[in-house]
């Protein structure tokens, strides 16, 4: 039509202020893209959204919103959005590795995004062994999930790349992931995550994850902080059961414990370059496994490593190679000589006397320590976290001398009585909702979409012809 004829058809006042308040609404209701958008995921479905970019979270069926459409509408909108995950088994259906607009296999994200569940027990994302199951892709792209379990991403029979089972960080991006289970995952290194930005982990378990190469739990080559976290029964082809480190890591409260390397470190292995600060603070490094003949159970260390108030003990052969440098600031235990254990308040080849892997309250499974362990009140309180891996404040009075001191290990035994410190309580999962579709938070607003101005500027033109011909 032309805009002549189309001017002549409208040419009436009232055609003109509706054209003006329709122009408005559309400004009014349509949410800007500096705003945060708060997405509920309303299906289990692996469906995609049927306009990715236009504000709203929705396949199409309905008013279904699911996972993956949640995230092609945040990527495509871009800025920061947070996904809420309800109860619920999300399994990944749509076949097609090495895609990256989150359409088919794993689930990539290029946009700052939280992704929240209702507790990693309730809200399982499956990777169905279809592809990995997260991909965080962008220098700059911030993602945070919390409160969710995934597993069974498998990469193994892909083409491309085949590194991240569970997650992929790529180069510049940051993952930060609390409350969350990760098991099952596959892949040839970084059977549960591979990390090539940042990586936070806390109160999380890393589990029964594989690589056919190295890092069974986690590949890191870049930075990454470990807290308050369990890698247990994760395995590794080559080397690094529990954790292949190449980069620079930070790991506190935590326990690597029953994990399993073919070729060395069946709990740890260690490359990071010369000069690269690698310090274990407080971590529990026992019961780890290296089928290799000349085999080192514990950690393969082939660079530098800065131990504090740690337990590396009960691994198989040894509990540390003889190849790297173990800078250690005392009060560390080892319990089969291995560790290089020379400082006054260390103690080498000592008898942790370490219970096995259980549940000891808190988030994550533990290894407790007998009430007649030697790293009871062993360790040092300078450095010593506010909590142990539980939320158990530290330090506290274990030998009931009326001396408060931090235990060696992710673990404190509580003081008898209860003097000493309690549990810290952590903020609780932040669950999804329910029943509705995508919700949209008030403020919720992308940019108007050029289009949209069209009616107001026809109006704003109609209404200039009115007054001119008044004139
Ligand atoms: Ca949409
Ligand atoms: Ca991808
Ligand atoms: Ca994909
Ligand atoms: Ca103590």
């Amino acid at each position: 039509m032309k805009i002549d004829s189309f001017f002549k058809r409208i040419n009436r006042t009232s055609d003109m202020y509706l054209f003006l308040w329709v122009s408005i609404f559309l400004a009014v209701i349509w949410p800007h893209q500096a705003m945060a958008l708060i997405f509920t995921v309303t299906s289990t479905a692996d469906t995609v959204d049927i306009f990715p970019g236009d504000g709203f979270c929705t396949t199409g069926a309905g008013v279904d919103c699911t996972l993956r459409a949640a995230l092609q509408e945040a990527n495509a909108l871009g800025g920061a959005h947070t996904i809420n995950v309800p109860a619920g088994n999300y399994a990944l259906t749509r076949v097609g590795t090495n895609e990256d607009a989150a359409s088919t296999g794993d689930l990539d994200v290029t946009t700052d995004v939280i992704i929240a569940g209702a507790g990693n027990g309730n809200t399982i994302i499956n990777g169905n062994g279809i592809d990995r199951v997260f991909d965080i892709i962008g220098a700059g792209t911030a993602v945070t999930i919390t409160d969710v379990m995934i597993q069974n991403g498998n990469l193994t029979m892909a083409a491309g790349n085949q590194n991240g089972g569970g997650i992929f960080v790529t180069i510049g991006a940051t993952l930060t992931m609390s409350d969350v289970t990760l098991t099952g995952n596959t892949a040839v290194d970084g059977g549960g995550i591979l990390n090539n930005g940042t990586l936070n982990v806390t109160r999380s378990s890393l589990s029964s994850n594989t690589a056919t190469d190295n890092g069974g739990g986690i590949f890191n080559n870049l930075t990454m902080t470990l807290t308050e976290s369990t890698l247990d029964g994760n395995s590794a082809g080559i080397r690094g059961g529990g954790l292949t480190q190449q980069g620079n890591a930070a790991l506190t409260n935590l326990t690597i414990s029953g994990n399993t390397a073919a070729a060395g470190g069946g709990g740890m292995d260690n490359t990071a370059a010369a000069g690269v600060p690698v310090v274990l603070l407080n971590c529990t490094i026992a019961d780890n496994i290296d089928t290799n003949g000349s085999p080192v159970g514990g950690i393969l260390n082939n660079q530098t490593i800065n131990l504090q108030n740690t337990i590396i003990a009960d691994n198989t052969g040894r509990d540390c190679s003889l190849s790297g440098t173990f800078l250690t600031d005392d009060n560390n235990l080892d319990s089969d000589g291995t560790c290089g254990l020379s400082d006054p308040n260390d103690l080498p080849n000592t008898n942790p006397r370490l219970g096995n892997l259980a549940d000891n309250g808190g988030p994550t499974e533990t290894q407790a320590l007998s009430d007649n362990s030697p790293a009871i009140d062993a360790g040092s309180n300078t450095n010593c976290p506010a909590t142990d891996q539980r939320g158990i404040a530290r330090p506290q009075d274990g030998d009931n001398d009326s001396n408060a001191i931090c235990d060696i290990g992710a673990y404190e035994v509580e003081a008898a009585g209860g003097g000493g410190g309690g549990e810290v309580i952590f903020g609780g999962s932040s669950g999804g909702g329910g029943g509705i579709a995508c919700s949209l938070t008030p403020q919720a607003r992308p940019s108007v979409p050029i289009y949209f101005f069209i009616p107001l500027i026809l109006g704003l033109r109609m209404l200039f012809r009115k007054l001119v011909e008044k004139i």
